[in-house]
């Protein structure tokens, strides 16, 4: 306002006169924020007597986080796929990654649903070669806060999840398992 009314001194006063030159001090943006993570990623491995594994990468997108997931040795057919709670793929069985990545509580759901666990990624399609490959944008998965997936672990089950069946879609069995990391 000082500046402006300055300005405005300086036109009506001096037209002629050359503008002062006024040393505007632009203070230091606000909006400058640690860099934070930008992609992450799990190497699924397959769990005891499965064959399943594959790449799963999480990338920051404008509007979310792409999630880009290629697998093989999977049977044909829908497949369940999750982030599960604990990062910790150490047990032969996979069950040491807990139950589905559920940081508010809610009920288990289908990728889209308004009700769904955070972890809850529908399921991946194979084809009759057994290999799967998908590419979503999701708004529920963050690289920070109480929704953050870094740390934990994807899982890819044997069976489809019937994305319905409480706490966790009946998709049986684990069948590879990756602890999802940051790329540096
Ligand atoms: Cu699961
Ligand atoms: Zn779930």
């Amino acid at each position: 306002m000082a500046a402006a009314m300055l300005a405005l001194i300086n036109l009506t006063a001096c037209q002629t006169r050359p503008a002062p030159s006024v040393s505007v001090t632009t203070p230091p943006s606000t909006s400058v924020r640690a860099p934070g993570i930008r992609t992450a990623s799990a190497q699924l491995n397959p769990t005891q007597g499965s064959s399943v594994k594959g790449k799963v990468s999480f990338i920051r997108v404008e509007n979310g986080i792409r999630v880009v997931a290629d697998v093989t040795g999977l049977t044909p057919g829908p497949h369940g796929f999750h982030v599960h709670e604990k990062g910790d793929c150490s047990a032969p069985d996979g069950s040491s990654a807990g139950a589905h990545f559920n940081p508010y509580g809610t009920t288990h759901g289908d990728l889209h649903a308004d009700q769904r666990h955070v972890g809850d990624f529908g399921n991946l399609v194979a084809d009759n070669s057994g290999t799967a490959h998908v590419d979503f944008v999701d708004v529920r998965i963050a690289f920070e806060g109480l929704a953050s997936i870094l740390g934990k672990a994807v899982i890819v089950h044997a069976n489809p999840d019937d994305l319905v069946s409480q706490p966790a879609g009946n998709a049986g069995p684990r069948a590879a398992c990756g602890v999802i990391e940051p790329v540096p």
